[in-house]
């Protein structure tokens, strides 16, 4: 941690410790405090260690919970709309790829893990609310074959539910959300590795990057859904 001085950049480096192999972090009030914590996803550990904020600045020795096996990205949102922020964890290597939900407990901590099966080999997940119902759902990119992603929609209670797969026609690694047209929605951007860099291989790309707008998950051109009809995915969405 490197903190911002009175006078203008970074001060000296601060380390904490996190769990086997670190590859992910979110800041976040975890304990509803009113001070930012982390909570980090610990690859090789299949831990997630949160570090809460403490009154005098700095942060206390970390608490690790259990996920699934090869974490790789996390996010954090209050799925069950308790008032507490709840942790999903995508893991790499849980048959073949799930998430882990963790949910924030009354007397502090997490609790109540529950997995849910996702796409192969989960790379990136996102939360936020696509269907504006209110409640936040989340999407799942994968990596090496990664032509698709997965968005579940959050159910009354804090389960995931509703699933509906989309495929690219393009490995799509890198995932982010805005409402990129304005409409009062939430829109779905998938990046296209390499972006306007050749690679060589059997996937060589030469084009610009893409910016692929899903209005509302309607209107991405060369995306499908994969198990159900286009109308029952934005039912689902709906
Ligand atoms: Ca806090
Ligand atoms: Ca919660
Ligand atoms: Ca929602
Ligand atoms: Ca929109």
């Amino acid at each position: 941690m490197l903190y911002g001085q009175s006078g203008g950049g970074l001060g000296d480096r601060t380390d904490y410790s996190a769990g086997f192999a670190p590859v992910a972090i979110i800041v976040g009030d975890l304990d509803g405090d009113g001070r930012l914590d982390l909570a980090v996803a610990n690859h090789d550990g299949n831990t997630v260690s949160v570090l809460y904020g403490q009154p005098e600045g700095g942060f206390g020795g970390r608490t690790d919970y259990d996920v699934g096996v090869w974490p790789m990205d996390i996010t954090a949102a209050d799925f069950d709309d308790d008032g507490r922020l709840d942790l999903a964890v995508i893991n790499n290597e849980s048959n073949w790829g799930d998430i882990s939900v963790l949910y924030g407990q009354p007397e502090g901590g997490f609790g109540g893990r529950t997995d849910y099966g996702t796409i192969y080999c989960p790379s990136q997940i996102v939360a936020a609310d696509f269907n504006g119902d209110g409640r936040p759902d989340v999407v799942v990119s994968n990596a090496e074959t990664g032509k698709e992603v997965c968005v579940f929609f959050g159910q009354p209670g804090g389960a995931l539910g509703g699933r509906a797969d989309y495929s690219l026609s393009y490995e799509g690694t890198g995932i982010a959300t805005a409402d990129f047209n304005a409409d009062g929605r939430l829109d779905l951007t998938v990046r296209r590795p390499c972006g306007g860099l050749a690679r060589r291989g059997e996937n060589v790309y030469t084009d610009p990057m893409l910016l692929d707008v899903a209005g509302a998950l309607e209107a991405l051109p060369d995306l499908s859904v994969s198990g159900q009809s286009r109308a029952d995915a934005r039912q689902t969405a709906r």
